[in-house]
């Protein structure tokens, strides 16, 4: 946008009383409006009698102005309020119609809009992108039949088994009724109260403590769809699926004391990743795979389909890719697309279909109500970002901020208004219309939870012991940093003792690190022995991606610093798909070696190297000496070495590495094609030289 100059003109008493943009009528982007479209002529002063005297009441450009400011936020979400979305589209692999007539599945190649939308789920809109939480992986298809709503997790089990649940457990984990703290975090009495009265649960804090719920970007995350959905093909038959979204960048997390010192260094991390990864074009991937079965296989489980605390390991069945999502765009308006997008379980088109899980059933309820109260009408859906971009039509009529004008008078249906030649109106569809699977139903009327899913341990067990040992060590340690905020010692021997029956090493390593007797286990019920599901892992996972593509180095100069070893090292990131990130002192830059100036990318107080993948050091002896006092520039070293991360360096640097404690390994290099490599993973058999992990 042109820059608008401003030019003061004066009063007779030399008071200022108005200022004209000098560039053009009002800049290039038009003219300046109320609401009501009339052109304003000053939008620097409030209408006054005299330059000092008293503000006038019909001032309708200032009131107009402060009444719509006054109005400007709505009622945040009540769980996933803080949140980034992308626009992108979907591309179906193959037909699909063996599984499904959903159109968006029928042909290669086909494209289908999408808005997708991460979120954390405990803390409020102004929280910050890493706490230790489950992250929301929620996406809109705008079909051609309608809109779909695949409403996920980046976890593929849930907290509770039934609906009716659900405002006990987020009461718990949301910040304590009375004292209104603390703000985006599990860690405290409430949550685990809750938990360690309700086994069900069990599974789904295996995860909750695992690395998924620290993920080092939104980019590096699985999604999962949780329930068991149906897809139903043109002949009518039915085949249960599962959703998996497998991101194309890999999984990585971060390690804990990482995400806790990056939630200072840069509150909006997340959020700013993903905008600027897509402003750069590298345009996050995932791919939609379902786990397909039918009847007989579901009935060959040792638990139900419909228990949303359960998964299927991908060994047993795996999943078969359908198609890609890219996101290439990012919103144009916040509060338009990403704050107003109104998603909903029980948006689905012809083709998809519910099955009986009372998780899912109870959430086909909450979201339609929820996006009332909070958007304000039951016009919600005519918003840009929520309308459908097929057709809509129908009789629904009114309410407030109805956007649309229905023409003519009929309002109700079946109605003859068309033999006459007026407009009848839109009628149903019998052959193409939406029509529900014919389940058969039967059965007494029951506030009851069926013996299938009374097993909340084998598959916390399968979990915990299908990770690597990294893994379990990290949730371990988890498990004892949560339960030490916890106040109440019955609340963390009650946890404990529900953990014996995840597995009792897990159980004693944890009351070990709380330095408590481990109790017996909770239950007598009989646990079953799983085969464990190395898919599960991250580390040393099917998933995990050594690789620089889509991941940034900081790289460290000061004065003195060689410019020639620094285009190369750059040159060589970039060449790797990396982004490399000068960091110095001053964010005017450095005076190299040969006295040119290198401008910085950063200032070094203000990117510490916890927002980077991995750090290079290059110093001169000169730059090096001054940065040895440098309270930031040694935390810049003693983190990365710390955080597991590689750390390239040049001679002159070795005693900045010395100071911050950094012991060779092979993540510790020269500034050359080794770091270059190095930087593209992390060095986990470092950690037990850096930390005490229970
Ligand atoms: Fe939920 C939002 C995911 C269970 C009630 N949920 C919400 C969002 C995601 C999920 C990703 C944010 C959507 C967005 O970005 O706008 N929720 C889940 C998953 C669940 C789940 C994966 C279990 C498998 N949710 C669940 C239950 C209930 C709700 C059982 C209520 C009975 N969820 C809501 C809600 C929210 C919501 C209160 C808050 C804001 C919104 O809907 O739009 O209705």
């Amino acid at each position: 946008m042109a820059e608008i100059e401003y030019e003061e003109g004066l009063g007779e008493g030399g008071e200022v009383h108005q200022q004209v943009p000098t560039g053009g009528p009002h800049g290039s982007e038009g003219h300046l409006t109320t609401n009501q479209g009339i052109r304003i002529s000053d939008n620097q002063n409030q209408l006054k009698i005299g330059a000092r005297g008293p503000v006038q009441l019909e001032d309708f450009v200032l009131r107009e102005k402060i009444f719509h400011f006054d109005h400007e936020r709505i009622p945040e979400r009540i769980v996933h309020a803080r949140g980034t979305a992308a626009h992108g589209f979907f591309e179906t692999y193959d037909s699909l119609s063996d599984l499904t007539k959903a159109d968006l599945f029928q042909r290669a190649g086909e494209r289908t809009p999408v808005f997708t939308r991460f979120s954390t789920v405990a803390g409020g809109a102004g929280s910050v992108d890493t706490p230790r939480d489950v992250r929301g992986f929620a996406v809109k298809f705008y079909t051609k039949e309608g809109n779909w709503d695949l409403v996920g997790n980046n976890i593929p089990v849930f907290f509770i088994q039934d609906a009716i649940k659900f405002p006990d457990l987020i009461h718990a984990a949301k910040m304590e009724a009375d004292r209104g703290f603390p703000q985006a975090a599990t860690a405290h009495d409430t949550f685990w109260d809750f938990i360690s009265l309700m086994p069900e649960s069990t599974h789904m804090i295996m995860w909750a403590m695992s690395d998924r719920t620290i993920p080092r970007s939104l980019r590096t995350m699985e999604g999962f769809g949780i329930h068991t959905f149906r897809f139903v093909n043109a002949e009518g038959k039915s085949t249960f699926v599962k959703f998996h979204w497998k991101p194309k960048q890999g999984l990585q997390s971060t390690v804990w004391d990482e995400a806790v010192k990056i939630a200072g260094a840069d509150p909006d991390f997340q959020r700013r990743d993903l905008f600027e990864a897509i402003q750069r074009g590298e345009f996050p991937e995932w791919e939609l795979g379902v786990q397909a079965f039918d009847q007989k296989f579901a009935d060959s489980l040792p638990f139900d389909v419909l228990d949303a605390t359960k998964i299927i390991p991908e060994e047993i069945l795996p999943v078969r890719l359908i198609g890609r999502m890219v996101l290439d765009r990012y919103p144009d308006n916040f509060f338009a697309e990403t704050e107003q997008v109104a998603f909903c379980p029980a948006n689905i088109v012809p083709g998809v279909d519910f099955t009986n899980d009372p998780l899912l059933q109870g959430r086909l309820f909450s979201y339609l109500d929820t996006q009332k109260s909070r958007l304000g009408t039951a016009n919600f859906h005519q918003l840009p970002i929520n309308a459908p971009k097929c057709p809509v039509m129908n009789f629904q009529r009114d309410g407030q901020m109805q956007m649309n004008v229905p023409k003519g008078r009929a309002n109700y249906e079946p109605n003859s208004l068309a033999d006459a030649g007026e407009i009848g109106g839109p009628r149903e569809c019998p052959m193409t219309g939406f029509t529900s699977f014919p389940s058969p139903e039967g059965g007494e009327k029951l506030r009851i939870r069926p013996a299938s899913f009374a097993d909340h341990y084998s598959q916390a067990r399968l979990f915990f012991r299908s990770l690597d040992p990294a893994e379990q060590a990290h949730l371990a340690s988890a498990i004892v940093f949560e339960l030490s905020k916890v106040s109440n010692e019955a609340i963390r021997t009650r946890m404990l003792s529900n953990l014996v029956n995840v597995d009792p090493a897990l159980a004693r390593r944890a009351a070990g690190g709380l330095n408590m007797p481990c109790p017996e286990a909770s239950a007598a019920a009989p646990i079953q022995d799983l085969e464990l599901s190395p898919a599960l892992r991250i580390i040393r996972g099917p998933l995990e991606i050594h690789t620089l593509k889509g991941r940034s180095v900081g790289i460290l100069i000061a004065d003195g610093s060689d410019g020639r070893s620094i285009d190369k090292l750059r040159s060589a990131i970039e060449k790797a798909g990396g982004r490399a990130v000068i960091v110095a002192p001053k964010v005017g830059g450095a005076t190299l070696e040969d006295g040119s100036v290198l401008k910085a990318d950063a200032q070094l107080a203000g990117a510490p190297s916890v927002i980077f993948d991995a750090v290079a050091l290059a110093l001169s002896d000169k730059g090096c000496e001054m940065l040895l006092k440098e309270a930031a520039a040694v935390q810049f070293v003693m983190d990365a070495f710390g955080h597991l991360k590689a750390i390239g360096a040049s001679e002159g640097a070795q005693p900045l590495l010395k100071k911050a404690g950094v012991k060779p390994d092979e993540g510790v290099t020269g500034l050359d094609n080794a770091f270059v490599k190095a930087a593209a993973k992390r060095f986990w058999d470092r950690e037990a030289s850096v930390r005490t992990l229970a």
